[in-house]
């Protein structure tokens, strides 16, 4: 095997972000740019020569190339083995799981998520450790430090690998193993949740669901678990086939842009269940029959109910929430009297918590709910613990959700986002924000009177790091909450977040209309933050 040594000059930008580098495609297709970070992953991996690697992308455009030139680049830098899911298919969960259980040194997981993809979309590339998830700043900000002083390239002169047949080769001493992406994750699956009652479920007359894939990766994934395993019928996933550019849509599982399961959910004679997840099948949307459930909701719900579900009987040791999330899961661990953990935005936060034990269930508000099974957050796993809730409990999904409403109140909650504002005037709404949250508390705004406000701030309880500037939070004394937070998934210009959360017990209230019962918190924000000016924006791009 020959392997080259390319010249290579260093990219200012490669820092990676909330959930590793993404660019658009046209960047990563700039000369050396792959490399460079590939190369820096390496360099920062102490220790990775000789060991297993997993590798694999949601199929958007570029994949393919990319896996070409990673596994080149492992030969030559004395990666010992990889596994690459076959047609480079990998879902994020389902590389956690396979790193998981072949006990790999790490994983690299191709990916921009719920981003657009094809050739003017997006990319992205991400590092996973030994326990499956995602990469910790230590290490994000190791491959970004040699990514900045980085002079050269390793790369092995060899075709390119057969990635549609399940096959084991090599190159050079590195073997190469073409895996199934979908059977390891399926039995994991099938091992955490009732498939028999969901099975008998489905097979009833009075039940009927409906999955969106939005042509990304979870189809192939859906098609397996709901239709062969589980006895739905064919045609129950729709858009089920992954697309180079996801059928020109935006995969992201929201009611905006999953707008044909919407359509679906919301119509005369909708199903009972309908469900999507994301480009790289992490997160996911739940519906039931005319009725949206907030992620923030769904995980309060998977918590309460979690008993129910041969995987999480035994009881969870505790649950964990990115800060911005709402505190309807912190109701229901007071309840069952155990720990809730509030960290910082990005599925990398609840490693550690993971790890130690510490948390059984984690959520985002972004879409993204999962457990120990894995380290990452996980779309089908999500749609699963849904169907067996129901199967055993045999309400509707709006059903259970009140419920859960008259027992521990409605947390009423909306994240607003102003998608591609200009940088420099976002990052000025967020710097007066900073410099004014020290004098806040006590100050009255009509009916509401700040409580704490500060920008957030997060000790690991676990390895002590400290991760600081997470976004500003404002509390009020009847417990609503507004939080700014500038997104660090964006791949153009600033995404500004405003995270909107009010707390109502009376349960003759609970029927309003979200965005109408959290109307003056809305006002609020915008005095407070003075939006419209800085994001020349008369109202958010995407409301969810
Ligand atoms: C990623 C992270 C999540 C985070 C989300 C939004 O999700 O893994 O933890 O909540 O981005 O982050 P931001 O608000 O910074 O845009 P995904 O699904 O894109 O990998």
């Amino acid at each position: 095997m020959d392997i080259r040594t390319v010249s290579t000059t260093p990219f200012s930008d490669q820092k990676p972000g909330t959930s590793g580098l993404r660019k658009s495609v046209t960047v990563f297709q700039k000369p050396h740019y792959l490399e460079n970070f590939v190369q820096s992953i390496f360099d920062s991996l102490e220790g990775c020569q000789g060991q297993t690697l997993v590798l694999g992308g949601d199929g958007r455009y570029y994949n393919r190339q990319a896996i070409q030139t990673i596994l080149k680049m492992a030969a030559a830098n004395g990666i010992g083995r990889i596994l690459v899911g076959r047609g480079g298919i990998l879902s994020t969960p389902a590389a956690s799981c396979i790193i998981r259980k072949y006990k790999a040194f790490g994983g690299i997981i191709l990916s921009a998520s719920h981003n657009p993809g094809g050739p003017d979309g997006d990319f992205g590339i991400k590092y996973n450790i030994t326990n499956g998830g995602p990469a910790p700043e230590k290490v994000t900000e190791a491959i970004y430090a040699r990514s900045k002083v980085i002079d050269s390239y390793k790369i092995a002169d060899v075709a390119d690998i057969n990635l549609d047949k399940l096959s084991v080769s090599r190159i050079g001493e590195m073997g190469v193993e073409v895996i199934d992406p979908v059977e390891p994750y399926a039995r994991l699956m099938e091992s955490l949740f009732d498939f028999d009652r969901i099975r008998e479920l489905i097979k009833g007359d009075s039940f009927s669901l409906c999955m969106d894939s939005l042509h990304a990766v979870t189809g192939p994934y859906a098609k397996n678990i709901l239709e062969q395993r589980l006895g739905a019928p064919g045609g129950t996933v729709q858009n089920g086939e992954p697309l180079e550019d996801f059928g020109g849509g935006h995969p992201d599982p929201n009611l905006v842009y999953a707008h044909d399961l919407v359509e679906v959910m919301f119509a005369d004679n909708a199903p009972d269940f309908g469900a999507a997840s994301d480009g790289d099948g992490d997160r996911n949307m739940i519906l039931g029959n005319k009725f949206f459930v907030t992620p923030s909701d769904s995980l309060a719900v998977l918590t309460a109910n979690a008993h129910l579900v041969p995987g999480y009987k035994d009881g969870l040791s505790g649950v964990a929430r990115s800060m911005p999330t709402s505190a309807a899961v912190d109701r229901v661990a007071a309840k069952l009297g155990i720990d809730c953990y509030e960290t910082p935005t990005g599925w990398k936060f609840f490693g550690n918590l993971l790890d130690a034990d510490k948390a059984t269930l984690c959520g985002e508000e972004s879409f993204g709910t999962g457990s120990n099974h894995v380290r990452e957050k996980d779309g089908l796993w999500a749609v699963l613990f849904w169907l067996n809730i129901l199967a055993v409990k045999g309400e509707s999904v709006e059903d259970i959700v009140r419920n859960h409403w008259q027992t521990y109140g409605r947390n009423f909650y909306s994240r607003h986002d102003y998608e591609e504002v200009a940088k420099e005037p976002a990052t000025e709404l967020m710097e007066r924000l900073r410099s004014s949250v020290g004098e806040m508390k006590g100050k009255k705004f009509g009916a509401y009177e700040v409580d704490y406000a500060d920008d957030f701030s997060y000790t690991d309880p676990i390895d002590g790091s400290v991760s600081s500037k997470q976004g500003i939070r404002i509390g009020f004394t009847d417990g609503s909450r507004i939080v700014f937070r500038l997104s660090g998934t964006g791949t153009k210009g600033a995404t500004l977040r405003v995270y909107l959360e009010s707390y109502e017990p009376d349960a003759s209230k609970h029927s309003v209309e979200t965005q109408a019962a959290l109307k003056p918190l809305i006002d609020l924000a915008e005095e407070i933050a003075q939006i419209r000016k800085f994001t020349e924006r008369e109202e958010p791009t995407v409301i969810t």
